[in-house]
C-alpha cells in the first residue's frame, strides 16, 4: 500500500490510555443503576439487563490468569475519525488478556452479523491501520438490528466461531440496538454478551458517564479548519455571505463546537430555535437584521453557521416533517401509494394527505426543497436531513427579504453568497490525539468487559480533560441512558439523544459573545489538526468539553 510520509510516522503512534487499564486490573462494581426515565416500561423490556451496577476498573496489585477470548466487531452508522483505533483497543486489549484471543470483524456494517460476511483480524491487519481514518478495515452500514430472526442468525455464527462476545461500535441508534440484542441473548441464555462504543461525530450520544462520542474532537477540528480559512477568504475578499451548513443530523453540537472555536458573525443553534418557537421567517428576519447592520458599517461580508438539523426544530417545519414521516413510514400502504405516483404529482398529493396547516407550510417551501422533504427515510425512519439544503433555502429567503427592505430604502449594502455542506470532509479524517487515545482506551476498556463476562453495557472512559493516565475506564448499563420514544409511529425504547443544553455552560459561554461576533469582526483561525508537536496543541479537546467540565 502506498502511504504518505506523515500516515507513516502516525503509525507509529502509541495511543495514550488511563493507567488504570496498564497491566493487571480489577474491577468495581457501582451502585445499582435506573433509566433515565419510564423506568417501569423499560424494566419490564429489559428484565434481565435493567438495574445493572456501575462498572470501575482500577489498577490491581495481582495478576489473574484469564482464558481467551473470541470476540466479533461490527461498525455501525456513518463513518468518525478514530473507529480504527477503537477495533485495534479490542485486539490489543483481548490479547493482553490471553494471546490466544481472537478478533472477527463482520464487513459492511450489521449486515456482516447476519449474513454472515466477516475476516479475522490479525496483527498485520490491524498494524496497517492504527491511528488511521476511516471504517474501511471492516466497511460500515446502516442496516437496523432489530429482530429476533436477525439476532438468531447472528447467533448461528457466533456460535460457529465460538465467540464470547461482539462489540457494537454506533450511535445512540445502533446502541439501542446493541441492548436489545444483548437483552435477547441474555434472555435465551445463548452466551454471547454484548458491549456497545459510543460514536458519532454528531455528539448527541453523551451523558453523565459517557463524555463525549468518538469522533466529535476531530471532525470539529477539520470543519473549524475549513471555516477558518473561508473566515479569512471572506475578510480578504470582503464581498460574500458564506453560509455554512455543517453536519449533526439533529443536535447543534457540530456547529456549536465550530462556534466556539472560530468566532462567526453568526450561529444558529437549533435548540434555540426549538425552545423559542422560532418560525423560518423569524429565523431569516435574525439573520437578515446581523447582515443589515454589518452592511451599515461597510462589511458586506461575513460567515453563518447553520446546523443540519436546523429544519427539524422550527416548530411548523418540525410538525410537518413529523407528519410526512408518519405518512411515507417504510412499507406503509401511502408510502407504496406515493411511489408509484408520477413524480410530477408527489408534491400535490402529499399536501392532501397532510393536515391543513402542515400543507400550508409544505407549499410555501421552495420545489427543490419540498422534494427533499420528502425523499427516502434512512433506515431508522429519520428524515435524511444531510440531503436538504437549508443553508441554500435560508439564503434565498435572506436575499428576498433584503430585496424587499431595499425597495423600501431600508437596506443600502451588498448581499451576495457562497454555499457550503461540511459533513463528509471531516467524518474519515485521521483521528486527532484525544480521538486517537480515546478510541483506543474504549476498546481496551470493552475487552475488560468482555473478560469480566459483562452484556448490555456500554464501555466508558471519563475525565478527559486531565491527562490521559488520569482517565476513568468502565462500563455503564445502556439501559440506564433509555427512556421512551416515539418511532415510527410506535413508542420504542431508546437511548435518550442529548441535545444542545440552552442551560449548559458552552452554549451560555457562545450566547455572552455571539454578539460581539456578529459585528466586529473577530475571526479566530484555527488551522490545520496537529499530530506532531507540542501538547498544548496537538492533545487538548474540544471546547465544549472543557466548559462542560468546568462546571
Ligand atoms: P451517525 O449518527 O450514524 O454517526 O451519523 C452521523 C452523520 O454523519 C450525520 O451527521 C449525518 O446526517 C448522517 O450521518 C449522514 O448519513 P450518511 O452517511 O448515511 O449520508
Amino acid at each position: 500500500m502506498n502511504i504518505s510520509a506523515l500516515q507513516k510516522e502516525r503509525a507509529k503512534y502509541q495511543p495514550k490510555v488511563p493507567k488504570s487499564i496498564v497491566g493487571s486490573v480489577k474491577m468495581i462494581e457501582g451502585e445499582n443503576t435506573q433509566s433515565v426515565a419510564d423506568q417501569d416500561e423499560i424494566q419490564k423490556l429489559f428484565p434481565n439487563t435493567y438495574g445493572l451496577p456501575l462498572i470501575r476498573f482500577e489498577a490491581a496489585e495481582e495478576t489473574k490468569e484469564r482464558p481467551a477470548l473470541n470476540v466479533g466487531v461490527i461498525l455501525s452508522g456513518g463513518q468518525a475519525p478514530g473507529g480504527h483505533n477503537v477495533i485495534s483497543g479490542i485486539f490489543d486489549g483481548i490479547k493482553n488478556i490471553n494471546p490466544e484471543s481472537r478478533l472477527f470483524g463482520f464487513l459492511g456494517g450489521p449486515s456482516g452479523l447476519i449474513e454472515h460476511k466477516y475476516i479475522e483480524l490479525t496483527k498485520e491487519i490491524i498494524d496497517e491501520y492504527r491511528n488511521t481514518g476511516g471504517f474501511d478495515i471492516i466497511g460500515s452500514g446502516r442496516t437496523k438490528l432489530e429482530e429476533e430472526s436477525q439476532f438468531d442468525k447472528g447467533l448461528e455464527i457466533a456460535k460457529d466461531l465460538a465467540l464470547n462476545a461482539l462489540v457494537v461500535i454506533g450511535g445512540d441508534d445502533s446502541n439501542t440496538n446493541a441492548c436489545v440484542l444483548a437483552e435477547y441473548y441474555a434472555k435465551i441464555d445463548a452466551g454471547v454478551q454484548v458491549i456497545g462504543c459510543p460514536k458519532t461525530i454528531d455528539g448527541d450520544l453523551k451523558n453523565e458517564m459517557i463524555e463525549t462520542s468518538f469522533g466529535f474532537d476531530t471532525a470539529t477540528k477539520v470543519y473549524s479548519e475549513l471555516i477558518g480559512n473561508i473566515q479569512r477568504d471572506a475578510n480578504s475578499a470582503k464581498k460574500y455571505w458564506h453560509f455554512i451548513k455543517l453536519m449533526g443530523r439533529s443536535a447543534s453540537h457540530i456547529a456549536l463546537e465550530c462556534a466556539l472555536k472560530t468566532q462567526p458573525n453568526i450561529t444558529l443553534i437549533s435548540e434555540e430555535v426549538a425552545a423559542k418557537k422560532q418560525t423560518l421567517a423569524e429565523v431569516v428576519e435574525y439573520m437578515a437584521d446581523i447582515i443589515i447592520k454589518r452592511a451599515e458599517d461597510g462589511n458586506n461580508f461575513g460567515v453563518a453557521l447553520i446546523p443540519e438539523g436546523l429544519i427539524e426544530f422550527i416548530p411548523e417545519m418540525k410538525t410537518l416533517i413529523s407528519e410526512l414521516n408518519d405518512l411515507l413510514s417504510e412499507g406503509s400502504d401511502f408510502e407504496k401509494e406515493f411511489k408509484h405516483l408520477k413524480k410530477s404529482h408527489r408534491l400535490a398529493w402529499i399536501a392532501e394527505h397532510i393536515s391543513e396547516e402542515s400543507a400550508k407550510v409544505f407549499k410555501s417551501l421552495p420545489t427543490g426543497i419540498a422534494t427533499q422533504l420528502t425523499l427516502d427515510r434512512d433506515p431508522h425512519g429519520n428524515v435524511q436531513v444531510s440531503l436538504i439544503e437549508t443553508e441554500k433555502l435560508l439564503g434565498e429567503m435572506v436575499k428576498s427579504l433584503l430585496e424587499e427592505l431595499k425597495d423600501k430604502g431600508k437596506f443600502s449594502g451588498k448581499f451576495g453568497t457562497q454555499y457550503h455542506f461540511f459533513g463528509y470532509e471531516g467524518r474519515c479524517a485521521a483521528p486527532s490525539n484525544y480521538d486517537a487515545d480515546y478510541c483506543y482506551s474504549l476498546g481496551f476498556t470493552a475487552s475488560g468487559l468482555i473478560s469480566e463476562g459483562k452484556t448490555g453495557y456500554m464501555s466508558s472512559v471519563r475525565n478527559t480533560t486531565a491527562p490521559a493516565a488520569e482517565w476513568i475506564a468502565g462500563g455503564v448499563p445502556i439501559t440506564m441512558m433509555m427512556n421512551m420514544e416515539k418511532r415510527h409511529g410506535h413508542m420504542k425504547p431508546v437511548i435518550q439523544k442529548a441535545l444542545v443544553e440552552l442551560e449548559g455552560a458552552p452554549f451560555k459561554y457562545f450566547a455572552s459573545k455571539r454578539g460581539e461576533w456578529a459585528f466586529n469582526t473577530q475571526f479566530v483561525y484555527p488551522g490545520p489538526i496537529q499530530y506532531f508537536g507540542p501538547t498544548e496543541v496537538c492533545d487538548p479537546t474540544t471546547e465544549t468539553l472543557k466548559l462542560e467540565q468546568q462546571k
